[in-house]
């Protein structure tokens, strides 16, 4: 044990260097006595991990300092829960932040190695499924970025989202080992351990002799949460927080009684169940996962941070009615909301708070933001599930629900209707625990994430919520973080950009509109041409090299990727694609605008007509490419495992940005705001932030089209006849007959017919109502195509004017209006 009266003259640590010369050297240190390699031997992943642990050491007085700071001041900490952070490759942000990275590039030429190649060796870490994971991750960045002392929680993931290979053009699923190599990032805090506890009993104590009643949880699993921490480096490292994933273990690794009894097998039971809890994330964005399995997940991470969050508070302040002061909590989506209940449990049976005053400190604390108002995206858990595996939360759910029923029949006046819709118990039906009502009573603030949605939200699942509690309804339109989104994955661009205007957009994104006079220079507009084109070069050579798909770098490059979802509507894009192939070889007299239509994104493994999807894509890609009739004007190409690192070469290359979803369906969107940042028009609904984007850049620098979402919900709720639609439409008609009679799938001709039926019986997705429309737009940016100085122009004016959607934009608004933390 060391004592604290020898740990006070310490001395500090030798200052590290930033110079090449020194960082060259301490990467052969690290390659040598932290690796154990000697440089003539050291494989491509040894000068990665000696790299990454050279550019680590460099953050670490910075991370201590800001922990320190936060404490000194007494400031308020920031906690964001998320399941979900798609962060991605981490070694070319944290270098660019601390501004090293010229130096980097220097020490490892010196020493024969190219930064890149060693960069792109990082594993991409894919904790997350899509947006609502990736904003977690901008949201971290630009958290330190701004000044906020924030953490963020979630689950260390062994294998993070599935690998997707194509087979025959059908999607198949591989597990991503992430962690195969090790992980330089991350520090293992084997002292940060809280126990978790599921199932079992709850004891009620002093019943019988009259004192306040007390319960006592008595679980019958057990189980370790043990905390991994990674570094969070701010733009210019002026603060560097923390992103701690937990991991589960076992309480005893190996059943000692069962093992030296001779079943050696079942010695290890309870050491690989609770080991299977974060072994892999749930690769279901927005379609339901209702396993057990998730909901462990859910309540494993919640308990363990919420322990580490108090356990920090009452070693700081000593006292818990300080806590909403001190401490703000965000939950991301409802996938954390079991924190409501256990929170609740903490303060009530651990810390001996009463129950009135711990449902004030429960509610002043907690935030939630919605994502999505899709109904089978809405978390909602079996009462029997729920009370098997957490019987003490359930009973703290019926004591809050009650609560608030009894306030809306008194005060509100409430009628049946209404009180069914704002109970946490769903009792249509099977009896179930709604989670994003849980969420809701439980918060202060609950915000939208685009202004539509926030409305929309407002008039629909929660709207008689909303007429209870009619202060909590906020917006926050969704950000991201303009260092991985343009310094880094665009840097041709970024030079181009600080040349013309100066270095102030570094430090605040809206700086950039000082880039709108630029667009009527025809030699700036020429350089910002020359620039896309490289980056076009950039992504035609990874198709040439990854799909052996030719493509011309001078072609329109229209560009759809995320998840495959029917509501974002890539069959509505095929479809236009197949119906502009009809047109191509009917007209081959016509001046067609050369195009290449790209697609990348994953299908939730369950999801059939996501599937189906990708394979149309593919089969569709298959006879287009191949047909000479077109003369190679218009290709299509379906790249493989969608990932962030992907994403990094796709957005800088777009001209074009496809945001079609079904409007009123999408939340936000944050690939538009990406792709507008780099240069792309978009073809958009008004839908998410789309709304948003049109009103910064202006009407002329976007292409809207289809239906709004208040004339969506009028056809659905009146009937809708999509088969009338199509047969008026010959372009359409022809396009779904060729779908459907197996032109693109002469091996298996009715593969596509019950898709296609789909359209011509229900078209929930309005792809039949939206087609002509859409295939308008698409004529119309060819129109602004031909005109090149004047698309530049447009695209000039698009990344100008959409600063506005940095992340620092984003999280201030939330540090000033929920949270109440920050500078
Ligand atoms: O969250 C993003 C938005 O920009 C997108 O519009 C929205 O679709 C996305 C269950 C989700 N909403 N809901 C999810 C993910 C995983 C899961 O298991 C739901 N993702 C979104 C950021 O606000």
């Amino acid at each position: 044990m060391i004592s604290k009266s020898a740990t006070a003259n310490l001395p500090a640590p030798a200052p590290l260097g930033n110079d090449p010369e020194t960082l060259a050297a301490d990467i052969i240190t690290r390659l040598t006595y932290s690796i154990g390699k000697d440089a003539k031997v050291a494989k491509p992943h040894d000068w990665m991990t000696a790299t990454i642990l050279v550019i680590r050491d460099r953050v670490i007085d910075r991370w201590m300092a800001s922990t320190r700071k936060t404490y000194e001041e007494g400031a308020k900490r920031v906690y964001y829960l998320s399941l979900e952070f798609l962060i991605g490759r981490l070694t070319r942000d944290a270098v660019t932040n601390l501004g090293l990275l010229e130096q980097v590039q220097q020490a490892l030429n010196s020493l024969g190695v190219d930064f890149d190649a060693v960069a792109a060796l990082e594993p991409d870490a894919a904790l997350g499924n899509g947006g609502l994971g990736r904003l977690a991750a901008c949201f971290m960045e630009s958290m330190a970025t701004v000044d906020i002392p924030a953490y963020g929680y979630g689950i260390r993931y062994v294998h993070g989202l599935f690998k997707q290979q194509m087979s025959d053009g059908w999607q198949v699923e591989l597990p991503e080992t992430w962690l195969s190599h090790g992980n330089p990032w991350e520090f293992p805090r084997h002292e940060s351990a809280y126990e978790i506890g599921f199932g079992g009993t709850v004891e009620t104590i002093g019943a019988e002799t009259g004192e306040a009643q007390q319960f006592v949880w008595k679980p019958q699993e057990r189980m370790m949460a043990v905390a991994y921490d990674t570094p969070v480096v701010g733009w210019r490292a002026n603060r560097v927080n923390t992103l701690r994933l937990w991991t589960a273990q076992p309480i005893d690794p190996i059943l000692l009684d069962a093992f030296n009894a001779g079943d050696h097998i079942g010695a290890l039971h309870e050491s690989n169940k609770a080991e299977a809890l974060t072994q892999v994330l749930y690769p279901a964005d927005q379609t339901p996962a209702g396993q057990e399995l998730r909901l462990r997940q859910e309540y494993f991470f919640s308990s363990a941070s919420l322990q580490d969050i108090l356990r920090r508070h009452i070693q700081q302040y000593g006292d818990l009615a300080t806590l909403p002061d001190k401490v703000a909590i965000q939950l991301n989506d409802t996938h954390p909301a079991v924190s409501v209940a256990e929170l609740m449990r903490l303060l009530i049976d651990v810390h001996h708070v009463e129950f009135d005053q711990a449902w004030d400190i429960t509610r002043a604390t907690f935030g939630y933001t919605n994502h999505t108002l899709l109904p089978e995206a809405l978390e909602s858990w079996p009462v029997p599930l729920f009370e098997r595996l957490l019987p003490r939360h359930m009973q703290l759910v019926y004591a809050i629900n009650a609560k608030v029923l009894r306030q809306a029949r008194k005060e509100r006046g409430y009628n049946e209707d209404q009180i069914r819709s704002v109970s946490v118990i769903d009792e249509g039906g099977e009896r179930r625990v709604r989670m994003g009502n849980l969420a809701f009573i439980g918060s202060h603030s609950i915000n939208g994430v685009s202004a539509l949605h926030t409305d929309l939200m407002k008039q629909t699942v929660f709207s008689d919520l909303h007429g209870l509690y009619p202060d909590r309804i906020n917006n926050k339109t969704n950000g991201i973080t303009p260092r991985r989104w343009l310094m880094q994955c665009n840097p041709g661009l970024f030079s181009l950009i600080r040349e013309a205007i100066g270095d102030d957009f570094m430090d605040d994104a809206e700086a950039l509109s000082a880039l709108v006079p630029y667009a009527t220079d025809s030699e700036f507009r020429a350089r910002f041409a020359a620039v896309k084109r490289d980056n076009k070069i950039r992504l035609a050579n990874l198709v040439a090299h990854r799909m052996d798909i030719k493509v011309d770098p001078s072609a329109l490059f229209d560009i759809q990727i995320k998840r495959i979802h029917e509501y974002k509507r890539q069959l509505l894009n095929i479809i236009e694609a197949v119906a502009l192939y009809d047109q191509m070889r009917s007209h081959p007299e016509r001046d067609w605008v050369p195009r290449v239509k790209f697609f990348a994104g994953k299908a939730a493994p369950s999801y059939h007509n996501a599937k189906l999807i990708i394979k149309l894509a593919n089969d569709v890609a298959r006879v287009i490419n191949s047909d000479p009739a077109v003369h190679g004007l218009l290709k299509i190409a379906f790249i493989p495992n969608y990932n962030v690192s992907l994403a990094e070469v796709m957005v800088p290359a777009a001209d074009l940005s496809e945001q079609i979803s079904t409007a009123g369906m999408e939340a936000s969107g944050t690939g538009n705001m990406k792709f507008a940042l780099n240069g792309a028009l978009t073809i958009g609904t008004l839908d998410g932030a789309n709304v948003e984007i049109k009103q910064c850049v202006g009407d002329d620098n976007i292409v809207i089209f289809g239906l709004t979402a208040s004339e969506v919900a009028e056809r659905r709720a009146t009937g809708h006849n999509p088969r009338g639609i199509i047969e008026a439409s010959p372009e359409l008609s022809q396009a779904l007959s060729a779908i459907s009679s197996g032109v693109f799938s002469p091996e298996d001709r009715n593969r596509y017919s019950d898709l296609i039926a789909g359209l011509y019986d229900h078209d929930w997705f309005m792809v039949a109502a939206d087609f002509d429309a859409y295939a308008r737009a698409q004529r119309q940016v060819d129109s602004l195509w031909v005109d090149e100085e004047a698309w530049y122009g447009r695209t000039i004016l698009n990344t100008a004017r959409v600063g506005w959607f940095s992340s620092d934009r984003t999280i201030r608004q939330y540090a000033k209006e929920i949270w109440k933390a920050g500078p």
